[in-house]
């Protein structure tokens, strides 16, 4: 099926100091062959051999060619990469010059589509690899590298055993009902198994949190009533100055976004229009993107003016986001302090931010997330599908503790299997995998 030959320039489209042309499928050795101006036939696998890109007699660029043999490739068919010189115009005349002689340009991920198609990784692993590309930090690139290995799959698929071992039991005993124990292997096998399963799937449903803050970082809205110094602690924290800062209230009237590397966690920044009853059509839209932004954070800065007694907006907004995950700023220290409410006291102006920062990091136990070694759940796919298994298993659980039969429990148990299977893309369907890998690079 998916034996032609696909074609891709793997590396940025800009000038650099090289390109990369990458192919794969049955025969492209050979076909690259006809482009090259060294015999590649003999060549071992993993080699590199140096030469000319030849179009017909024409000498078009000084390159290495790179093969690795079937299967222990990339996408566990024959593949070459040609390291051309890095200029946009040579890298693609390369690249028409293989699309004239009859490869197929390759569609977004479809060279990690054909390593999964082809049994080499799983759907976790080649989600991973596009987790990678994404990566901005070092604990997402750590987390992407553990899914790549395989480490994602390998917790999934001892799921996936131990709910068989019990299917299993239950199976026998509809097989071979002489046994007739049912209720006892309900009671004394069954129901303590599945709960430990159960118990199982939540831990990892809990820690999916984590995951999610270490791929996708941490939600943060910086909101407060006007002029208390949102902008200013936005631009602190980007050591920039991103945001407009006067002394006007009502000066930021959209959202503003930055981003920080905290410690190796995403911090992605919403500094937001300062919220007030206003009959300012403008600022009354930029007010409702402020309570947006702050429904949808997984952190909110509220940042409070200290050096000025609470106003009655003040009370509202500390009363809004009492049931928030929040942190509440004590701004312009510098000024002193007038008010007694207990927070973090901070100077956006001076910069003095350091205390915020390091309750971050505590907050969101970033220190003890880069010393572990664990696996997490990070993906969105993959929790909703645990979030799934979770419920048929509970749906199980409890037609346990009612006495219903058990070839009806071993229904739910078998959709929980399912939605591990799901998880690792075992009987995917094409439309799926069309949507997933659409949203990798092309070349990738
Ligand atoms: N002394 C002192 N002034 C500050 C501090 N932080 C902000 N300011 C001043 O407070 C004023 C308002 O600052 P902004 O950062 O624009 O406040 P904002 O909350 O973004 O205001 P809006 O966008 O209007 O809602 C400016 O004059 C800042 O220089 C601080 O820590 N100390
Ligand atoms: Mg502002």
């Amino acid at each position: 099926m998916n034996d032609d030959i696909i074609v891709a320039i793997a590396t940025a489209r800009q000038e650099a100091a090289i390109s990369i042309i990458r192919l794969s499928g049955k025969g492209v050795i050979e076909f690259t062959n006809q482009i090259f101006s060294s015999d590649l036939s003999n060549k071992k696998s993993h080699t590199i051999t140096y030469g000319y890109i030849m179009d017909d007699e024409k000498r078009l660029d000084e390159v290495l060619v790179n093969i690795y043999r079937a299967p222990r490739t990339f996408t566990a068919e024959d593949m070459v990469e040609i390291n051309c010189h890095g200029g946009i115009y040579i890298t693609n005349k390369i690249l028409e010059l293989c699309l004239k002689k009859g490869a197929r340009l390759a569609e977004h991920g479809e060279f990690t589509k054909r390593a999964f198609l082809n049994g080499r990784i799983d759907l976790t692993q080649a989600e991973a690899v596009a987790d990678m590309v994404s990566a901005k930090t070092d604990l997402s690139s750590q987390l992407a590298l553990k899914g790549i290995q395989g480490r994602v799959s390998r917790m999934i698929k001892k799921l996936k055993e131990e709910l068989i071992q019990i299917i299993t039991q239950i199976e026998v005993n509809i097989d071979y009902p002489e046994y007739d124990e049912v209720e006892e292997l309900t009671a004394k096998t069954l129901l303590p198994l599945t709960s430990s399963f159960e118990a199982k799937v939540d831990a990892i449903l809990r820690n999916a949190h984590n995951g999610q803050i270490m791929r996708e970082g941490i939600k943060t809205a910086i909101v407060g009533r006007p002029n208390v110094g949102k902008s200013s602690l936005l631009n602190a924290m980007l050591e920039e100055d991103k945001a407009i800062v006067t002394d006007i209230a009502g000066t930021t009237r959209d959202i503003v976004e930055g981003q920080i590397n905290l410690d190796g966690i995403l911090l992605q920044l919403i500094d937001t229009a300062g919220i007030h009853e206003t009959e300012d059509v403008v600022e009354k839209i930029g007010v409702e993107r402020s309570l947006d932004a702050l429904k949808k954070a997984d952190l909110v800065l509220l940042v409070l003016d200290g050096s000025e007694p609470l106003t009655k907006e003040d009370e509202e907004l500390l009363e809004m986001t009492k049931e928030t995950s929040r942190l509440i700023l004590i701004n312009k220290a510098d000024l002193g302090t007038v008010i007694d409410v207990e927070g973090i006291h901070i100077s956006a102006k001076q910069a003095d931010i350091q205390a915020l920062e390091a309750r971050i990091v505590e907050m969101f136990h970033i220190g003890e997330l880069k010393s572990e070694d664990r696996v997490y759940l990070a993906n969105i796919r993959h929790i909703q599908l645990m979030e799934q298994c979770r419920s048929s298993i509970h749906k199980a659980i409890e037609a346990m503790k009612n006495q219903v039969p058990v070839d009806l429990i071993v229904i739910d148990l078998y959709d929980a299997w399912q939605c591990l299977k799901d998880i690792l893309g075992q009987e995917a369907k094409a439309d799926l995998l069309d949507e997933l890998f659409s949203r990798f690079c092309i070349g990738k």
